[in-house]
């Protein structure tokens, strides 16, 4: 297990480096997210997803859908970490005629599985796809794919979600996983000012979802969580969910403690300072 978590922190580690490059090209954006949930998308792309850097639309492979798509900046920087995007291209996020538009989009980017902007309609078309995968094989028997949806806590706060998670119920989706990334803050501020969600893990449960709520930042918390899913939940057809405590500018304290964090303004001179800073805080703990 230990190889297994340097691994995956290593991978976070240069996720978190991709998306401060990434946002100095534009001088803002969704930094803090992507900080936040490196450990998330590392967990994914290094550790659990089964798909063909050189054949992204390979039939077999399982999906990502990256419902936030705000957080398309930490998404990116996970595919080129996953050898499906060149690093060189991150440097074109947000630019006219980029593959890397500020907001994830399928149409332009490999790996890109659906254009989630819209909050609140990424956990329904999981359910969608992951019915779809157990009745499209030629066998009959199904696909072995299987879909992983990334939400936000503020996407708890839709109704669609929590019709999107009867289904799931319903259709015994031990196919799908959803991801919560709950770091207690939407665009008008702290998620329990917004709208309560709270008690969210009993919540998923009384829906029918097999739940665990864990450290986020933690790769090796995260990768147990993987691993109870797999065997407890998709064995008996039951959907699970992992809900990730994180961190907004988890690994830079300049951004730790910004107030105005869902989306930031970082000034030119406080980039070096950035990237001094997550350097300083991963030396001898990888990615941590
Ligand atoms: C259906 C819909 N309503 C509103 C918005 C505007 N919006 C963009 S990001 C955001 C915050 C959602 O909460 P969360 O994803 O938890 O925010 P973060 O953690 O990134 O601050 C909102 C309301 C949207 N994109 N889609
Ligand atoms: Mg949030």
């Amino acid at each position: 297990m230990t190889e297994r978590i340097e691994r995956v922190a290593a991978a976070a580690n240069r996720i978190r480096h991709h998306a401060l490059n990434m946002g100095e090209v534009q001088g803002q954006g969704y930094v803090g997210q992507a900080l936040g949930a490196a450990d998330m998308l590392a967990a994914v792309y290094a550790d659990q997803l089964r798909y063909r850097a050189n054949d992204p639309e390979w039939e077999g492979r399982d999906r990502f859908l990256l419902s936030t798509g705000h957080y398309a900046i930490g998404h990116y920087a996970a595919l080129a970490e996953a050898g499906i995007i060149p690093v060189e291209e991150l440097e074109s996020y947000g630019s006219d005629d980029s593959r890397l538009p500020m907001s994830g989009m399928s149409t332009y980017t490999p790996g890109m599985e659906i254009s989630g902007g819209s909050l609140g309609h990424g956990l329904s078309i999981a359910v969608g796809i992951a019915l779809g995968l157990r009745h499209r094989a030629p066998s009959g028997e199904g696909s072995s794919a299987r879909v992983y949806n990334f939400l936000s806590d503020g996407e708890l706060d839709e109704g669609s979600t929590w019709e999107a998670a009867m289904g799931a119920h319903h259709h015994q989706l031990g196919n799908l996983t959803a991801m919560v990334d709950i770091n207690a803050l939407q665009a008008d501020g702290k998620t329990d000012t917004v709208l309560r969600t709270e008690p969210v893990t009993e919540k998923w449960e009384a829906f029918g979802w097999y739940a665990q709520r864990v450290d986020g930042n933690d790769v090796g918390a995260l990768l147990a969580a993987f691993d109870n899913a797999a065997g407890q939940a998709a064995a008996v057809g039951r959907p699970s969910v992992i809900l990730c405590d994180t961190k907004v500018g988890r690994g830079v304290p300049l951004l730790e403690e910004r107030e105005k964090a869902h989306f930031m303004r970082i000034e030119e001179h406080e980039w070096q300072l950035c990237r001094k800073q997550l350097t300083a805080g991963s030396n001898g703990k990888a990615g941590r």
